[in-house]
């Protein structure tokens, strides 16, 4: 009798999206955070995590006083659609302990949906490009890690962005 062939399902479908998703730390083991964050976000049922840029150490912008951040970005490839990625990333920052406290102050774990493919969303609670995205050098380094000819839908080459900026 024939042994009966084992195959695995692929773990997300043929059609599968590519989207960027911005990682950041500055409470706690910042280093450990990030790690357990990919990890997890690895795990994830239709999501497959194909990048992870170098992770830098950045001065905290905006308009709280707090420590500095660790940020890094992944590439992931993934057949939900962009509001289902968002609830996931936001899972997985609840898994990792997030209160989202103070707006703007420390966090252990930060996931941003920074691109979804060459998409352009803006709906209530729901913008991508992330809608900072374009000013944020501690976002816009890691991307061109993983994709250094990459356009911004709506705001042009990540090149010439991070060239703008002081
Ligand atoms: O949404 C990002 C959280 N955040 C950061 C960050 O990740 N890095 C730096 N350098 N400053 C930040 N300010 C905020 S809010």
């Amino acid at each position: 009798m024939m042994t009966p062939r084992r195959f695995k399902w692929p773990k997300i479908a043929a059609v599968a999206k590519t989207a960027f998703v911005g990682i950041g730390s500055n409470l706690g083991d910042r280093e450990e955070n990030l790690r357990h964050a990919v990890e997890l976000l690895s795990g994830e049922d239709g999501i497959e995590v194909t990048g992870v840029s170098e992770i830098r150490e950045t001065e905290p912008v905006g308009p709280v006083e707090q420590g500095p951040f660790l940020n890094g970005a992944v590439r992931i490839e993934t057949d939900l659609a962009p509001r289902e990625l968002l609830e996931r990333l936001l899972g997985v920052e609840q898994s990792l302990g997030r209160v989202r406290a103070e707006r703007w102050g420390p966090r252990t774990i930060d996931l941003d949906l920074l691109l979804y493919d060459n998409l352009r969303v803006d709906e209530p609670g729901l913008t991508v490009p992330h809608p900072r995205l374009h000013e944020r050098r501690f976002a816009l380094e890691p991307l061109a890690d993983l994709a250094p000819s990459l356009e911004i839908p709506g705001r042009g080459p990540i090149s010439a962005l991070l060239a703008g900026l002081e």
